[in-house]
């Protein structure tokens, strides 16, 4: 219901610290009339988990796919940034390539995770050397200034389409 209204509804926050405040308020009112911590202690967890568990309000930016070699797979980046509740990226799939992989680099190799956490008022940052999309089978050999459509699903959020620039090897965010 409003996994979709979540992605462009704004004030949604407001409207999730009012109720977080009103049952805060709520729960104090319990714990005093029972004199139970344990109820006060269960309300602090139940306002973090409000917080977090509220709607991710997410944006897609700084996307970009260096040009692969020739016929080669490409490594593609970008930032999601989110002012809501946390969320995670499960999927990402396109139509113009057969196959696009979540993966992450460490030290001397790079192995596929199944998802990546988009942290609650924080960001799921791609970059060269760390977290990176791997695409493969490019329906047509990729040239600078192209575009590759993206969507990227979320567990909370559904899906959200993004058109991904191909840039030259070398490039980097806030380069033009
Ligand atoms: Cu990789």
């Amino acid at each position: 219901m409003s996994g979709q209204s979540g992605l462009a509804g704004e004030g949604t926050a407001v409207a999730t610290g009012k109720r977080f405040r009103r049952s805060a308020l709520l729960g104090a009112v319990v714990a005093t009339a029972l004199g139970g911590g344990a109820i006060l202690a269960a309300c602090g967890t139940g306002g973090q988990g409000g917080a977090a568990a509220g709607p991710a309000r997410l944006s897609v930016a700084d996307s970009y796919i260096p040009l692969p070699p020739a016929g080669g797979m490409a490594a593609g980046y970008l930032t999601v940034r989110n002012d809501g509740g946390q969320d995670e990226l499960v999927k990402v799939t396109s139509p113009g390539a057969e196959s696009v992989t979540m993966h992450r680099s460490t030290a001397s190799t790079m192995e596929q995770v199944a998802s990546l956490d988009v942290p609650a008022h924080g960001a799921l940052q791609f970059a060269r050397g760390g977290t990176h999309l791997m695409i493969m089978g490019w329906e047509k050999a990729p040239a600078v200034g192209d575009e590759l459509e993206l969507d990227l699903t979320f567990a909370k959020s559904g899906t959200i389409s993004v058109k991904v620039p191909v840039k030259e090897l070398t490039y980097r965010p806030g380069q033009s």
